[in-house]
């Protein structure tokens, strides 16, 4: 017989989990210990002593600065794609993450110009003394300049985790987005379209977040993603609805809308209809196809729209079909060595035969 548990009362206070440190305590923890092991060379103490200063400011300030700038680069190679931006901005707010970036950035610059007076000041400084006072000048005020951008930090360290939670997408491969209201059955075609394995759930806002599967269609390979359900109320999304506004919009080669007339979802035929009447008007030129899931429990048959079922697989083939009939045409190559633009100066050597034409290169064997 199983040994039955006796519960463990949590002592108080225990669980209660203490806030992180702020970024810059570890920042500035790695750069000073970084600066303690500076063991400079020299013939005599008053030497070695200024050259010990000397790599305890320029080493502290180094290496806070190469921790910031590796948060950068982070985010900035490869920078971020179109639809990463929005997801950013829709999730955290117009311009936040662009602020945060350029408050990092000067406080980088900040460090650069400090560390360069605190070298100078030395240069000019005399004994043991001085050089002491002129340290500890430098770790307080850059100390300072990071604790200021401690809420950045954390903001960009939110964005991060949040990035990381999203799919990659290749902007140069065609993307469906699966989009409609809550609970209408979108994931349950993402499953059986691509090679993602969704959640599939029966109550509405089983998705939180995009996900994306890969498809073959046709000759061609595509993104099929996941989104969120959208009630489509004006002015009042909720993360998850606003998270699958912007992939419709910024991500959508085209889109795939769902819509369930079964009743099972919970959402009438009429507010689903004008959700889609919305975006249709809001993104003239994107290509829509419009499915009515479920088709296993309903009859309803609208002219020009597929039906589709999960469950008996009734339109899954026509459905791909028609994704693969509006596959895009290919991206324009680029341009020719030849049709290279040129200069003004460049156009009139050429046309007085002195400028030789850029060769394409040969092919390698
Ligand atoms: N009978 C029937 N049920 C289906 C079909 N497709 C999906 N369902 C069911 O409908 C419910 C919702 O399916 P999901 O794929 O999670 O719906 P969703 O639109 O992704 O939902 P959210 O992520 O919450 O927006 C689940 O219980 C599915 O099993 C279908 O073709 N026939
Ligand atoms: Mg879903």
């Amino acid at each position: 017989m199983p040994r039955s548990r006796t519960p463990v009362r949590p002592r108080a206070g225990a669980g209660r989990i203490p806030p992180p440190p702020p970024p810059s305590v570890e920042i500035l923890d790695i750069a000073f210990r970084r600066a303690s092991l500076a063991n400079p060379h020299g013939r005599t103490k008053p030497e070695r002593d200024r050259r010990r200063a000397h790599l305890k400011i320029v080493r502290s300030g180094a290496t806070v600065t190469r921790q910031l700038q590796s948060i950068l680069r982070s985010f900035e190679r490869p920078p971020l794609g179109d639809l990463d931006l929005s997801l950013v901005r829709t999730r955290f707010g117009e311009g936040i993450f662009e602020r945060s970036m350029q408050r990092v950035r000067r406080a980088i610059e900040r460090i650069r110009g400090l560390q360069r007076e605190s070298e100078r000041t030395l240069a000019r400084a005399e004994g043991f003394e001085q050089y002491g006072e002129e340290i500890r000048r430098f770790y307080g005020r850059l100390s300072s300049h990071v604790r200021e951008v401690d809420p950045d930090l954390v903001r960009l360290a939110e964005v991060r985790r949040f990035l990381r939670q999203r799919p990659r997408l290749d902007p140069a491969v065609p993307t469906v987005a699966i989009a409609g209201f809550p609970n209408v059955g979108k994931s349950a075609l993402v499953a059986a379209l691509s090679t993602a394995r969704p959640r599939v759930a029966d109550f509405p806002f089983t998705t939180l977040a995009i996900e994306v599967g890969h498809a073959d269609l046709g000759f061609d390979r595509w993104q099929i993603l996941d989104t969120p359900g959208v009630l489509g109320r004006t002015g009042k999304a909720n993360p998850a609805e606003a998270e699958a506004e912007t992939a419709v919009r910024r991500g959508a080669t085209i889109v795939l809308f769902v819509i369930d007339p079964s009743g099972e979802s919970g959402y009438t035929v009429e507010e689903q209809e004008a959700l889609l009447d919305r975006w249709r008007r809001e993104l003239p030129g994107r290509p829509f196809l419009v499915t009515e899931s479920k088709a296993d429990l309903h009859e309803r048959r609208v002219g020009g729209r597929l039906r589709t079922s999960i469950r008996t697989g009734e339109g899954i083939d026509a459905l791909r079909a028609a994704l693969a009939e509006l596959t895009p045409p290919p991206p324009a190559p680029a341009p020719e060595p030849d049709s290279v633009a040129l200069s003004e100066d460049e156009r009139s050597e050429e046309r007085m035969g002195r400028r030789s034409r850029p060769r394409a290169r040969a092919p390698a064997d």
